[in-house]
């Protein structure tokens, strides 16, 4: 069946480069940690006339008439929302994570204030207090990270990091860290130093609803997430939190609101304009998927993946950071290799591996260029592939690396193979 029978007449240009990425995507194993694949419901909804709705302000209280079932549809997608994750509150209008991220900090603190957070070489995200983001800009990171060695978190580290620096807000969250999160002892930790404690879980939320890893909605003030990568819903972010702010606004200039009231007001008008209804409507198709059973056994099956190729990647003799996963990534730590992280990823993409070069714990080389591959399991899982398949994924993955100082020999034939292996999955969203 055509699927964009309309662009394909209008704008050649841009359905036949749509097609070409559907058709690489159709041929090369896509371990691209932060992405999956969307459902065609979910890619209809995106592409509905609610794309030309205004609607300014929230459910029932807008700045702009004519939103009986624009109002519903953005209800539904909250009330989603907040089932999925036991949450109080939920806003669903954030552009993507990043805008998610900039209403925590316009919701909780003032310019200038401390927040614990992990650098981005560090495997933390750039809203987490980077230098170069805005939250490094108007805030002060104070950083922390897995342990050099073992590359999981230390608690009493942690703990005594907070103790001395009494950050307002910590932040838990990563976008390469392997190991699961427990966010009751961060939770105590924030309980301790009188700081708001804030997950983000855009990397991890499946995992989450399938329930094979903690869910943070009850030991935090905020949560906040992107609803693409493993959620498989469209390009945007929502967040959830308590109603009432623990710490009753004593770092906050508006302390008489609640803190659902002041995430709201931080999202729209404080950063954001109109919502964009179409993808807020793509998000709650995203979040009835998610709540079915064959989403619970996709989240399930990802770990199990992830596990599977981290333990034939290890027989091969190959190390991870942190020695294995338990969620759905794992970052191979070339450390002791000739080769870098950027060749490693380079020579994956030629081969048909499509992943990131990533900072390792405790890495000598620059974040240029670094000693690792992140490599993730969510788009394989949403393509049906099982623990067996990931025994091949390792074989190839094994082949390109042993291989990389004259991949140009090798990677053809290992692309042509990995091709012929993908016609065997239905790909969602692009391939029934
Ligand atoms: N850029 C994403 C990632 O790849 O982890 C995080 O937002």
């Amino acid at each position: 069946m055509e699927r964009y029978p309309n662009l394909k007449e209008s704008d050649p240009e841009i359905y036949n480069l749509i097609q070409k990425e559907s058709e690489y995507e159709s041929t090369t194993l896509k371990m691209i940690a932060s992405e999956s694949y969307a459902s065609f419901s979910v890619l209809e909804a995106c592409g509905s006339m609610l794309t030309d709705k205004y609607a300014e302000g929230y459910p029932g209280a807008r700045y702009y008439e004519g939103n009986e079932f624009v109002d519903a549809v953005e209800s539904l997608a909250i009330e989603r929302a907040k089932k999925l994750f036991g949450a109080e509150h939920a806003n669903v209008q954030p552009y993507s994570g990043s805008p998610a991220n900039h209403a925590v900090y316009r919701a909780l603190l003032k310019t200038g204030d401390k927040v614990m957070g992990m650098p981005v070489p560090s495997g933390g995200h750039l809203t987490h207090g980077w230098r170069v983001n805005f939250s490094g800009i108007d805030y002060v990171q104070i950083p922390y990270g897995p342990d050099s060695v073992t590359g999981r978190f230390d608690m009493e580290a942690i703990r005594k990091i907070a103790k001395q620096e009494r950050p307002k807000m910590i932040w838990v969250g990563a976008t390469a860290y392997p190991h699961k999160i427990e966010y009751k002892d961060f939770a105590d930790i924030a309980n301790e130093t009188e700081s708001y404690l804030v997950a983000d879980i855009a990397h991890i939320n499946a995992l989450i609803i399938a329930g094979v890893h903690p869910n943070p909605t009850p030991y935090c003030d905020i949560v906040t997430s992107t609803s693409h990568k493993m959620l498989r819903g469209p390009r945007a972010g929502f967040i959830l939190s308590k109603v009432e702010d623990k710490y009753q606004g004593k770092y906050h200039a508006d302390s008489k609101l609640n803190l659902a009231k002041r995430v709201d007001r931080a999202v729209f008008p404080g950063l954001q304009g109109g919502p964009h209804l179409h993808i807020i409507a793509a998000m709650a198709v995203a979040f009835k998927e998610a709540a079915t059973d064959e989403f619970k056994n996709y989240g399930a099956q990802i770990v199990k993946n992830a596990k599977a190729l981290a333990n034939a990647l290890l027989d091969k003799g190959w190390q991870l950071a942190g020695g294995g996963t338990d969620t759905h990534l794992l970052i191979l730590d070339f450390r002791e290799q000739d080769f870098t992280g950027k060749e490693a990823a380079t020579a994956l993409a030629k081969s048909g591996i499509i992943a990131n070069f990533n900072m390792v714990p405790g890495d000598h080389r620059s974040p240029f260029i670094t000693s690792g591959v992140r490599l993730g399991t969510p788009s394989l899982t949403a393509m049906g592939m099982k623990e067996s398949d990931m025994q091949l994924v390792a074989n190839w993955i094994d082949r390109v690396c042993k291989n990389i100082k004259n991949i140009d020999k090798h990677a053809n034939n290992i692309k042509n193979e990995i091709a012929d292996f993908c016609k065997n999955f239905k790909i969602p969203g692009i391939k029934e």
